[in-house]
């Protein structure tokens, strides 16, 4: 279930957590904003703790009677989002102090989730959230050759490890046979959160989402636009590159030197990291070892060691320890006798004093990554603690996402040397061209990925994508974007966009696009923040207490001002802006325009 309680639904991009049910009566004086403020913040303190916890057991326990739990919850609290939108709509044109105005901006924003007025479409609303969360969450293939069932932590290990074409075709496509069942539910689901948004003043679900951002909803569409642009050339000489040594490993036959690369040829389950099959591609072999993955393994790390090492990432900027009740109350491994969520989330539960991940942590350098990711939405919640419930959340959304990874950007190889968990440090240019293409495989292949996920969202609310054409219209924005296709023929029987997670668990997805342009921002003035001098793929802020402080500083204030300003706290700019994550790459860029020279580029 992903409903967000409206106080903190710009920013908690991943906890399915700050739910506020509430009787959606008694809001009393409708004359007064601050008094209205106070009433809204202390009914919805008093009733989050209830929901969260609903949440949280229905994410680590799927079953039927969770699932009456959290819908029961989710009912309550979408019946109190709409009550207190309704109000505020009738306070906003008062006059009132510049706080005051802003919390009632962020109420007025609406949630992910907004349900309709009436009651027996609310109920229907929130049990189809909660459901199609749980068929994602339980979803199995049983391959109908060996009578194996596979959970998804499986699968994607096959995609990840797997060379044989077949044997990865049949995991792929396999995890695709546990959404069709989705389909009509989705559909309906749509119907029911459109009407919502359309009672909050909006015009479908999509434009809701798009005015989370300080700016008005066609701004919003240029501005990811106008990024977008200025990263994809980076992105088609990836993925010149990929294909061509794709062709030399599988073949010309099953990797033409022209087209769309097959889906699941890329390391991973969606295609939008690769970093994977980096054995594939490593530009110089042999020079600088980079397999973290063998140390982690060969060193005995499990998950707690895992989040322990993050956790020291972060306290060596200044920042504090988490507390206890993290390590007691967090869920860092997949339970064997029962289905979970096992999608990486964070939640920030009573109030600041309860903040918890839950991920199905394995043994290797992916999940160390989301470590990473998850803690940074932690210490999100940790360093607005201090700020009013309204605006605790992040400066926008993609202000949450790109936490975590901006500190992924300091794990260069002397930091991992530091740790034990590369060999050694080699300095040149070869290995320089190594480390980038690792990292671009990550970094730069997502970024279509991120931008059409909600490409593909926003058509669907506003009706330019119809039910009948669900599965095509997906495909169809997977090529464009991403220069992939499917291996095995796709019809409407599918419904390929319920095999990833955000959009059975409505969670929007343009915050990490933002995200992984904006971390490149966040990471540039950080190490300049640390003193650090020298090409930026090298900088890492570790132990660095200056960084610290900066980063300390612009986490601390939440939601409470228009997200350039936190912006401008962090990086002495106002805007977004690619120029940072394309200089990071100049290096690589040189490498890979000089391997398409004779290629045939584009798709
Ligand atoms: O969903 C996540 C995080 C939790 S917010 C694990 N991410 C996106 C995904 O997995 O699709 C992080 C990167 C993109
Ligand atoms: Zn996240």
């Amino acid at each position: 279930m992903r409903i967000f309680f409206f106080l903190l639904v710009a920013t908690i991009g991943l906890a399915a957590c700050q739910q506020t049910p509430a009787p959606a009566d008694e809001l009393t004086p409708l004359s007064d904003p601050v008094e209205f403020l106070q009433d809204v913040e202390s009914q919805s303190l008093e009733l989050a703790k209830e929901a969260g916890a609903a949440y949280w057991v229905r994410a680590t326990h799927i079953t039927p009677d969770t699932a009456v739990l959290a819908s029961k919850a989710g009912e309550r609290q979408l019946a109190f989002q709409s009550k207190v939108i309704e109000q505020a709509r009738q306070l906003k044109d008062l006059p009132m102090d510049a706080e005051s105005a802003r919390a009632i901006e962020l109420i007025l924003r609406g949630s992910s989730l907004p349900a309709p007025d009436d009651a027996a479409k609310r109920a229907e609303l929130s049990t189809l959230a909660t459901e199609l969360e749980g068929i994602y969450g339980a979803g199995k293939y049983c391959d109908p050759k060996t009578n194996v069932c596979s959970t998804l932590p499986e699968l994607e290990n096959v995609l990840a490890k797997s060379r044989d074409y077949a044997e990865q075709l049949n995991a792929w496509a396999g995890w695709r046979t546990i959404s069709p069942p989705m389909r009509p539910m989705y559909e309906r689901f749509v119907e029911l959160a459109n009407e919502g948004a359309r009672e909050v003043g909006a015009k479908d679900l999509g434009d809701l989402w798009k005015g989370g951002y300080d700016m008005g909803v066609a701004e919003f569409e240029q501005e990811s636009e106008r990024l977008w642009n200025q990263v994809e050339p980076l992105y088609e000489e990836l993925h010149c590159h990929v294909r061509a040594q794709l062709g030399e490993t599988y073949g010309e036959d099953l990797v033409p030197s022209t087209g769309s690369i097959p889906a699941h040829l890329l390391g991973n389950m969606w295609s939008q990291s690769w970093g994977n099959i980096y054995d594939l591609l490593e530009p110089y072999p042999g020079v600088a070892s980079l397999d973290v993955n063998k140390a982690l393994v060969e060193q005995n790390y499990d998950a707690v060691r895992m989040t322990q090492t993050a956790e020291a990432f972060f306290t060596s900027l200044g920042l504090p320890e988490l507390p206890d009740s993290f390590w007691t109350n967090s869920m860092l491994t997949k339970p064997a006798d029962r289905d979970v969520v096992c999608h990486a989330s964070a939640w920030d539960l009573d109030n600041g004093n309860d903040p918890r991940i839950k991920q199905c942590v394995e043994v290797n350098e992916e999940q160390l990554s989301t470590l990473h990711h998850e803690l940074g939405h932690i210490y999100y919640y940790l360093m607005y603690k201090e700020q009013r419930p309204l605006f605790k959340g992040g400066a926008h959304d993609g202000f949450h996402e790109a936490i975590g990874d901006t500190i992924v950007l300091s794990m260069t190889p002397a930091y991992l040397k530091a740790k034990g968990l590369v060999p050694e440090v080699i300095q040149s240019q070869q290995a320089t061209i190594n480390e980038q293409m690792k990292l671009a495989l990550d970094k730069i292949a997502f970024l279509p990925f991120g931008k059409l996920i909600d490409q593909w969202r926003w058509q669907v609310f506003s009706g330019a994508i119809s039910p009948e054409s669900y599965n095509a219209g997906w495909w169809n924005l997977r090529t464009r974007y991403q220069g992939i296709a499917p291996a095995v023929e796709r019809t409407e029987a599918d419904f390929d966009p319920g095999a990833k997670y955000h959009i059975p668990g409505n969670t929007p997805y343009t915050r990490y696009f933002l995200s992984h342009v904006m971390q490149f921002q966040f990471h540039k003035a950080l190490c300049e923040a640390a003193g650090y001098e020298g090409p930026l793929h090298n900088c890492s802020i570790y132990d660095s207490k200056a960084a610290g402080e900066k980063l300390g500083q612009m986490l601390s204030m939440g939601a409470s001002q228009p997200w350039p300003e936190a912006m401008y706290a962090l990086t002495g700019q106002r805007e977004m802006d690619a120029s940072p994550i394309i200089d990071y790459f100049q290096p690589l860029m040189g490498y890979l325009q000089e391997q398409n020279k004779d290629r045939q580029c584009g798709w």
